[in-house]
């Protein structure tokens, strides 16, 4: 009789990689001692290898949680949950938007593993766009990523014992505390965490003295903490999407939870609106520097859009709540989902700014002059925003406040 022993978590390498993909049927008997291993990693949380068969140059991905945040080092412990998490996140995911993420082949919740599709055909967006580039379908696509995995996970759709399970299994406490310290919390108070130049000092203690703002970012984080209304994504940044041309990928759902269903499409706004200011100094000539950033806020307002009547579509052909038909009830859901969206942009944008975690649209400018106008204007605008969320109806008004930016 033979007995199956549970592997026990170890951080993989270059080598030991090779015993979790070796059994998987993917790769031909005759590839098994011809592959090409690299560490391919460049993100804060986690090990990612790419291991390609040198005979038929098919490749997959294997993606390691480590049991703390790389970016910090090991006195930042962190769950190795999070990649059992993050296969369920995709799996999820692909019931309903199969195109838009990694296939999973594989996943290990003891060795914390997912085996995925190698998507090295892509790009990671944030690098695309700071090179300039443009996507076509990249609106459509993550408006409906977002307007089709929000629906089908809601109580608008699913029974509730069933949608009280979802919540239970995507319950993510330590990487949603992550986002409660660095973007709802740390960024508004003199906390170790932040980082930013002296320079901005006076803009930074605006925004900690400001109690009007304060008074909204309370309100925001705590509907971060209270409402469970859609699984999200939970870390929906330029960072977590690869593209090609004709492609999208949502790659990374480690932070995936039950939260408000604005934060999504938030996170992505708020980033192509710190691309669209980045642009200013990255476009070379003027020319490609509007069409980038006339580009830039029409995904923003195509994003919107396609959420909203995806959203609308399935709730008229699928929707189960007993209020479904009731006159106005959708259109209050959508105008609260957009109004706190334009909030929880706010606050990214402040985050990447001052926060932990930076992103490199705004810290590659080439010029620390530049750079530091640029920051001080990502300041203002994203307490312009959390500031006067309800104010604003629709999406041009919220593109036109990132062109007068
Ligand atoms: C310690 S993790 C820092 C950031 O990286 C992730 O991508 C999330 O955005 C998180 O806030
Ligand atoms: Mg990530």
């Amino acid at each position: 009789m033979s007995v199956q022993v549970k592997p026990t978590y170890e951080p993989l390498n270059e080598l030991t990689v090779l015993d979790v993909v070796k059994p998987l049927a993917f790769f031909e008997a005759s590839e098994q001692n011809q592959f090409q291993v690299r560490e391919i990693g460049d993100g804060n949380l986690n090990l990612v290898f790419h291991i390609e068969s040198a005979l038929s140059k098919k490749a997959v991905i294997v993606k390691q949680a480590l049991p703390y945040a790389k970016v910090v080092g090991e006195s930042w412990p962190l769950t190795l949950d999070r990649a059992r998490i993050e296969s369920d996140a995709l799996l999820k995911e692909a019931e309903s938007v199969p195109h838009l993420v990694p296939k999973v082949l594989f996943s290990d919740s003891a060795l914390a593993v997912t085996v995925m599709e190698d998507l090295s055909d892509h790009i990671i967006l944030r690098k695309g766009l700071i090179e300039g580039q443009i996507y076509p379908n990249l609106a459509d696509d993550i408006g409906t990523f977002a307007a089709k995995t929000a629906f089908y996970s809601s109580d608008f759709y699913l029974h509730p014992f069933e949608k009280k399970e979802q919540v239970r299994k995507f319950s993510n406490p330590e990487l949603c505390k992550i986002t409660e310290d660095l973007v709802f919390t740390d960024p508004f108070f003199n906390n170790d965490t932040n980082d930013f130049p002296a320079e901005l000092q006076p803009d930074v203690e605006r925004i900690w003295n400001d109690k009007e703002l304060l008074k909204e970012v309370a309100q925001l984080r705590l509907s971060f903490l209270t409402k469970a209304e859609v699984l999200l994504h939970g870390d929906l940044h330029s960072g977590s999407i690869f593209v090609k041309s004709d492609s999208t990928k949502v790659i990374d759902p480690e932070f995936a939870f039950y939260g408000p269903a604005g934060f999504d499409i938030a996170h992505f706004i708020a980033n192509l609106a710190l691309n669209h200011l980045s642009q200013n100094a990255h476009a070379k000539e003027p020319f490609h520097r509007e069409t980038l950033q006339t580009y830039l806020l029409q995904t923003i307002e195509k994003t919107w859009e396609t959420y909203r009547d995806t959203f609308t579509a399935l709730w008229n052909e699928k929707a189960t709540d007993p209020f479904a038909k009731i006159d106005g009830v959708l259109e209050n859901f959508l105008k609260k989902t957009f109004q706190e969206a334009i909030g929880f942009a706010g606050c990214e944008i402040i985050r990447r700014t001052i926060g932990l975690a930076h992103v490199a649209d705004l810290d590659s400018i080439p010029q620390k002059e530049v750079e530091l106008f640029y920051k001080k204007t990502a300041l203002a605008l994203g307490a312009k925003l959390i500031k006067n969320q309800r104010k604003i109806t629709n999406i041009t008004e919220l593109t036109d406040w990132i062109r007068g930016a």
